[in-house]
């Protein structure tokens, strides 16, 4: 396996809320612990709940996005940051929505599920910028009525794609030219239940790509990775990447 990753010519990263978990930062399907386990996903993570609850919606997001603030990139996205120096070609695709690959220092980093940092207008899509400082919420948020739209003062939206909701068109098209064009693809701390970014490992393995999936937890990748690597991304991926 560390052979097939020093031949590698491309290689695809593409990571899942476990990569982050050693930051502190949540996962969505993990017992207990995951948000899905804690939170109503039909009432915060839908464009219906938004119109239902705006000021709920918000001020979940604002909880997330201050412990975001507050976490620190791990190992793991470190280690992801150096290999792109080892490689001829890596590209990294996450489904998170938190800037820990960037702040490691990862570069055109392809999100597939949008970026918290960056909310935009519910109705005409116009940017908004969040206020400079790290906002203090409580646990799950309390209700934050959300700013309106500078040019057409409709609600301010977090900067995410819920379910139901098309996958940005760009990083879409990026992310399956990279998995069809790898010829190794580690998968990190994804579930893999969710669509369409599930089929990424399969679109790899169907043009001859190798998989890696390194995750404690058993997924829908097992039957397809020629490696699995079972344990903790900040542990094992170092480990390998040494
Ligand atoms: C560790 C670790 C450690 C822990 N080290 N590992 C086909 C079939 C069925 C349904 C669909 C389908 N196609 C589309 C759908 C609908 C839906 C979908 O997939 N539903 C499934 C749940 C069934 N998909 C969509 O709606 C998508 N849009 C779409 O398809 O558009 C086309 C369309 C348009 C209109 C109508 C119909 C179709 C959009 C999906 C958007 C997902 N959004 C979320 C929330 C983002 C905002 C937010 O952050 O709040 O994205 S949901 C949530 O899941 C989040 C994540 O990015 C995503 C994936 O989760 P991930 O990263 O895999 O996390 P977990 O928690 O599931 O797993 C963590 C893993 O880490 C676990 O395995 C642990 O073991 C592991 N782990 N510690 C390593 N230390």
């Amino acid at each position: 396996m560390v052979a097939a990753l020093r031949e590698a010519r491309h290689v695809v990263v593409l990571t899942g809320a476990g990569v982050s978990a050693e930051s502190g930062v949540p996962t969505f399907r993990d017992a207990q612990t995951g948000l899905w386990a804690r939170y109503d996903a039909t009432a915060l993570a839908t464009p219906d709940a938004f119109r239902a609850d705006p000021a709920l919606v918000w001020g979940w997001y604002e909880w997330r996005r201050a412990a975001m603030m507050r976490a620190a990139p791990n190992p793991a996205h470190h280690a992801i940051a150096a290999l792109a120096k080892q490689v001829p070609a890596l590209t990294v695709i996450t489904q998170n929505v938190d800037d820990l690959h960037e702040r490691a220092g990862s570069a055109g980093v392809v999100h597939l599920h949008g970026r918290l940092m960056q909310p935009r207008c519910f109705q005409c899509g116009t940017p908004w910028r969040y206020p400079v400082g790290i906002p203090d919420e409580p646990e799950g948020g309390r209700r934050v009525t959300p700013p309106d739209c500078p040019r057409c003062a409709s609600p301010i939206r977090p900067g995410v794609v819920w379910f139901g909701e098309g996958l940005p068109a760009d990083e879409w098209q990026s992310a399956l030219a990279a998995a069809a064009g790898c010829d190794l693809m580690l998968a990190i701390g994804t579930s893999a239940m969710v669509y369409p970014a599930a089929e990424l490992p399969q679109i790899a393995v169907n043009t001859g790509a190798l998989l890696v999936q390194i995750n404690p937890q058993s997924t829908s990748l097992d039957g397809i990775a020629h490696w699995n690597l079972p344990g903790a991304a900040g542990i094992t991926l170092p480990a390998l990447l040494h």
